[in-house]
Formats: structure tokens, C-alpha cells, sequence
């Protein structure tokens, strides 16, 4: 019997051998037979690869992709997208290596696809809210919310959070959204929206798009994004926006 792949998310990895929570991901897998993990090794130095390949063999749910040189976190998540799709599921979605974003929250993304079947998108939002659990640094929460009231702007859609590492997108549009390589390194979420932005006709980003409030989100240790990154942050917001206008 052939195991039928439901939903797909991909996990990009770089030099994560010490923050993988390699008991979180197993446990995801066991429980979720219909769910498959694409891990994407971006051609880590460590033992990433040597990990990726374990859990691999362990679970039929799991695979992983090896590109030998480092290729950036928009690139990695891009062809192991391009890859999931092989698969045939009805969502792909990619999810930080970290899991500051539980992998307990992906169920209900997968609900809220179920429920609004117009949906393209629904990204993770990391709103600071009485009752959800959002620990981010007050400092990267606020500059977080500087760049995405800009982001949203320049999108024309009121977004809240383009940053967050956890979204997940309808299979059906992936090879055309996913097709060319991003301009941007770490942005690229937001031409992402941009590109779904184009194929879902202007007017009905209510429909298409869904920001789901994370109920819980972690600041992880260990992050590789620099404050030079963050400098960096509106001149390739600037490229894009002029790119895609
Ligand atoms: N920093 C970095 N992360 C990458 C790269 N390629 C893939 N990734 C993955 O992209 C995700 C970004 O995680 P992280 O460094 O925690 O960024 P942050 O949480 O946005 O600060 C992780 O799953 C990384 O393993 C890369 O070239 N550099
Ligand atoms: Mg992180």
C-alpha cells in the first residue's frame, strides 16, 4: 500500500546538526503518516546532512534533499518545493529548521485550507496578543513591525508579519510561483506575496490570503540572520517593489 501524501512541508536546513529537535520532527512523522518532511540540506558544513539522512531511512514520510553548495534559505526552500511536488500532496509549505514555529500549529493550517477553499496561502503571523505565547525580543519585534508595516505598503495588502518562517501555500500554484529563482536573499517571503498577488487577480487577496495568528513562537537561539541583514532589509525591499510593480 502506498501511503497518500496530504500536505508537504519542506524544511530548509543550514549547519543545523546542533539545533535540529530531531525527537520534535520524529514524533511529527509517527503521528502524521499522510504528512511528508522535505529537509533540504543547503550545503551545510556540519553533520546536517549526515542527521537528514537517518531520519530518512527511518521514516518513509521523510526525505531529504542534498544541494552541495550553500545556496541561501530562498533558494533551498524554492527546489525542495519544486521537489515536493513530485509528491502530489495539496499543500506544500516550508517551516524553519528551528521550529520556532511548533509543528503542533501546522494542523491548523491545514484546517483553514479544508474550511476556505479559495485559499493560495496561509502564512504564520506572529501577533503579539493576550493568550497566544509569541516570545520574540522586544528588539526584533520591533524591528520586525518597522519592516512590515513597510513591506505591507509596498505590497499593497495589509500584512502583519511577512517574516514569519512558516507558511504554507495550495500545490496547485507552486510550480508557477516557484518557477524563477527570487530576487531577493532573505526578503523573498515578500515576493512571494507578491508573485500570488499577480496570479490571484488583485482584488481577492481576502480570499486567497489567510494570516493565521500563532498561538505559540519561539525567538530560537542560534539565528544566522545578522544585523547587517537587517540593513540590508529595505534596499531589497526597494529591488522588488520596483521589480514587481
Ligand atoms: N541563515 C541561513 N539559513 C538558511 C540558509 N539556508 C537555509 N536556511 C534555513 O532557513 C531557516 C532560517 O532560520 P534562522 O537562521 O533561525 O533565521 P531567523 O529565525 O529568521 O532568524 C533555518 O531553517 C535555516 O536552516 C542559509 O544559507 N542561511
Ligand atoms: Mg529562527
Amino acid at each position: 500500500m502506498t501511503e497518500m501524501t496530504t500536505h508537504c512541508l519542506v524544511i530548509p536546513c543550514y549547519n543545523e546538526e546542533q539545533r535540529l529537535k530531531l525527537s520534535a520532527f520524529e514524533g511529527h512523522l509517527q503521528a502524521n503518516p499522510a504528512i511528508q518532511l522535505l529537509f533540504v540540506n543547503d550545503g551545510s558544513s556540519d553533520q546536517t546532512l549526515r542527521l537528514l539522512k537517518e531520519i530518512s531511512d527511518k521514516f518513509q514520510n521523510a526525505d531529504f534533499l542534498d544541494l552541495p553548495q550553500n545556496r541561501g534559505k530562498a533558494e533551498a526552500v524554492r527546489l525542495g518545493f519544486l521537489k515536493a511536488l513530485e509528491k502530489n500532496p495539496q499543500t506544500i509549505g516550508f517551516w524553519d529548521a528551528d521550529l520556532a514555529t511548533p509543528l503542533e500549529e501546522a494542523p491548523e493550517f491545514y484546517r483553514l485550507f479544508e474550511s476556505r477553499p479559495k485559499l493560495l496561502c496561509v502564512m504564520g503571523s506572529r501577533i503579539l496578543r493576550m493568550g497566544g505565547r509569541i516570545n520574540r525580543h522586544l528588539y526584533r519585534h520591533i524591528i520586525g513591525r518597522v519592516f512590515a508595516t513597510f513591506a505591507s505598503n509596498a505590497l499593497g495588502l495589509p500584512v502583519y508579519d511577512t517574516q514569519c518562517g512558516a507558511k504554507i501555500f495550495k500545490a496547485s500554484i507552486v510550480s508557477e510561483v516557484f518557477k524563477q529563482p527570487f530576487l531577493s536573499y532573505w526578503i523573498f517571503d515578500v515576493e512571494l506575496i507578491y508573485r500570488i498577488k499577480k496570479i490571484s487577480n488583485y482584488s481577492h487577496y481576502n480570499d486567497n490570503f489567510y494570516e493565521y495568528p500563532l498561538s505559540i513562537w519561539n525567538d530560537e537561539a542560534g539565528s544566522k540572520l545578522k544585523m547587517f541583514d537587517f540593513l540590508k532589509a529595505p534596499f531589497e525591499l526597494l529591488k522588488i517593489w520596483w521589480h514587481y510593480r
